[in-house]
Parts: C-alpha cells; structure tokens; sequence
C-alpha cells in the first residue's frame, strides 16, 4: 500500500512537473508570438514609411553630416527640408526657433549634434494631447463615429478597426449611416461579414440619424463593447454634411447623454497641407477627439502627422501603413518616430537592391 502511495505520489509530481513545464513553454510560445507580431508591427511600419523617410529623414542626415559647422546656411537648409516634407510652415517656424534657441544655448558648432535634437523635438510635438485618451472600456457600448471627406478611408478603417477590436476579444457592431453613396452600404457590409460582426443599414437615402440611432439601441440590447458609426463624405463645405454629422450625434445622445464618445476624423496623408485644412473645418464643426491618419504608405508627405499633431493637438489614434488588415494600427508616438528615423540598414539594403 506505502508503495503504491509513493508510487502514486511520484507520479503526481511528476505530472505536476510536467504540467509546470507545458505552462512555462506556453508563456514562452506566448511571448514570442507576441515579439513577433510587435517586430513585424514595426516592420511594416517602418516600409510604409520609406518615402517620407527618404524625404525628411535621410535628406536631414545628409545636411546634418560629423564636422558640418552649424550656421544660417545649415539652419535654412533644415527649414527647407521640413518645409518641403510637408511639416508645415508653422510647426517648422516653431522646430526652427528651437534648433536656434539650443545652438545658442549649448554652443552647438558640430551639425550632427542637431540629428538627434530634431528627432526628440518631433517625438514632444507627437506626443502632445495625449493624456486624456479614453481606453476602450471607459464606456458600455464605446461609441466611435467616423467622419472625414470622400474617399479618406472611413470605411475601410471601420473595417479594419472592427477586426482588431473583435481579434481583442470585443463584441463589436456598425452602423451604415452612410445612406448617401449608392454601395455604401454594401462595401460595409463586405467588412463585416469578414469580420464577422453585425451591421446595422437601411436602404440608400434613408435618415442616417435612425440608422446610428437603431445601431446604438442594437447595441445596447445585444450589449455591444463597441459601436462603430460609418458617415458619408460628401464635401466638407456644404454645409449640408455637417448639419448631417450634428444631427446623427444628437439623436445618439437620445438613447445616452454621452454619446458619441469618441469622433475619429480620417484624413488622407497623400493630401499633405490640404489634410491640415479638413481638420480646420472639421473641428470647427464637430468635437473631434481623434485622427486616423490613412495612406502614410502611399506618399512622401507622412510629415502632414507632425503639423497635425502641433496645430491641433487632438490625439493622432490609428495610421494606415498599407492596404491589409494589420496596416491599421494603433499610432504609438516613440514607435513612429524610431521607425521614421531609423535609417540604419537602409544604405546596406539599397546596396543589396
Ligand atoms: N494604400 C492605402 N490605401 C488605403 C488606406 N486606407 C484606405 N485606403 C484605400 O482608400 C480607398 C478609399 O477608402 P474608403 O474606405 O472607401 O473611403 P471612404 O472615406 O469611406 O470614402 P467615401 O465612402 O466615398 O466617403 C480604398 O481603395 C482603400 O483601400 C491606407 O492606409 N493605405
Ligand atoms: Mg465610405
């Protein structure tokens, strides 16, 4: 009997072992999956970037070269890549008026000692208004609503969006309240049976206020973690598109005082300073708290981030990097700017090429 117990008992240890031993591989498959997955984020990051780094970031490494003298040619020559990489005239006044300010107090006389200050000073300017960002689960549903011109990406970011939240493990729906575009809808539609989540329509013409007002009762009902809220994109002059916008806000908050609690503006970063003024006539209108950032893949012009994130000081949320799924992701601004800045290889590369 003793050695059956003693048998039994090593037996049990060593399951115990065993099992200790799978737990441990599973945190390390865990952790190396997500390793991955962050390596790759960066990655991709970092490709969608190439052009506008090439425009500011390497053009500010060849005039910022070892044993270069810091003088007004060198200071113009920098104001005019910022310029011209799409910064924008105000934010690169106020980046020019801090490289001054820290040459003179530093006795700065080596150019490349400016690299790295200018990379810095870029990082403060993204990293403003980010403190009051709300976490996903500050409300029950969080309701998201999706504005922008025609053709920004509002609804493939919705879609994409509606993936990411619903990989996370959040119970997602949207509402179409395009009912403006002829195949609104149904371009909606596609995104949610990929990601597998419910959308709310109504036919084309159809109030989108009720649309977004049924979305959010649906959601309510079937308790949602998130809602999401397509809008149409018609031009941001008519005034017409922001009585819409008003409205479908103001019929949300019928069913819950607080909604929308979040309004993400899309704006497309091909279009460089024409970006900056959809976000001067969008925030005049509706209370933005967030930006998309789509198309930073596509263009040279990535710079746009920078003048948007000093100007207006609403948080940069999501960039597009690319046309897949995992080419929305969540704007970090460190990530961005290492991965803006990060040159090292590419030299090697293009000599591979
Ligand atoms: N390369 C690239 N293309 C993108 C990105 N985001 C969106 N697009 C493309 O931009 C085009 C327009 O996107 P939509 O989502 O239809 O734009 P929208 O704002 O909903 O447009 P309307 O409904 O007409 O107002 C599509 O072909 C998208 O694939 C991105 O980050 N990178
Ligand atoms: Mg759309």
């Amino acid at each position: 009997m003793a050695l059956f117990d003693k048998f039994k008992e090593k037996v049990s240890s060593a399951k115990d072992k065993m099992s200790d031993k799978m737990a441990e591989t599973r945190e390390k498959v865990g952790t190396a999956v997500s390793n991955t997955k962050e390596k790759l984020k960066f990655t991709r990051l970092r490709e969608g970037l190439t052009k506008t780094r090439t425009n500011l970031v390497n053009r500010l490494a060849g005039a910022l070269l070892p044993g270069r003298k810091i003088d007004e040619a060198l200071i113009q020559e920098i104001e005019e890549i910022l310029i011209t990489a799409d910064i924008g005239v105000k934010t690169t006044t106020a980046l020019i008026a801090s490289v001054r300010n820290r040459v003179r107090k530093e006795g700065l006389d080596n150019a490349a000692e400016l690299y790295d200050f200018i990379k810095q000073e870029i990082l403060a300017i993204l990293q403003q208004g980010r403190d009051g960002i709300k976490s996903l689960d500050d409300a029950k549903p969080m309701v998201i609503m999706v504005v922008g011109v025609n053709g920004v990406g509002k609804t493939t970011s919705i879609g994409k969006l509606a993936l990411n939240f619903k990989d996370n493990g959040k119970k997602v729906i949207i509402g179409a309240a395009d009912t403006f575009r002829a195949a609104a809808s149904e371009q909606l539609e596609v995104w949610a049976e990929r990601a597998d989540v419910p959308i709310i329509k109504q036919q084309q013409g159809a109030d989108p206020a009720a649309v977004a007002f049924d979305t959010l009762q649906a959601a309510i009902a079937r308790e949602s973690d998130i809602v999401m809220i397509d809008t149409a994109g018609r031009l941001h002059n008519k005034t017409g598109l922001m009585a819409e916008l008003e409205k479908i806000s103001r019929v949300m908050k019928k069913l819950r005082p607080t909604a929308p609690e979040e309004v993400f503006l899309v704006l497309d970063a091909t279009t460089g300073q024409n970006a900056i003024q959809q976000a001067k006539e969008f925030t005049k209108v509706a209370p933005v708290t967030g930006l998309i950032l789509t198309k930073l893949d596509g263009t040279a012009k990535g710079g746009v981030v920078i003048a948007i994130a000093n100007e207006f000081k609403i948080p940069v949320r999501y960039i597009g990097v690319g046309e897949k799924i995992a080419d929305l992701q969540e704007f970090d601004p460190a990530e961005f700017v290492n991965a803006l800045f990060e040159t090292e290889g590419e030299s090697e590369e293009s000599a591979n090429a």
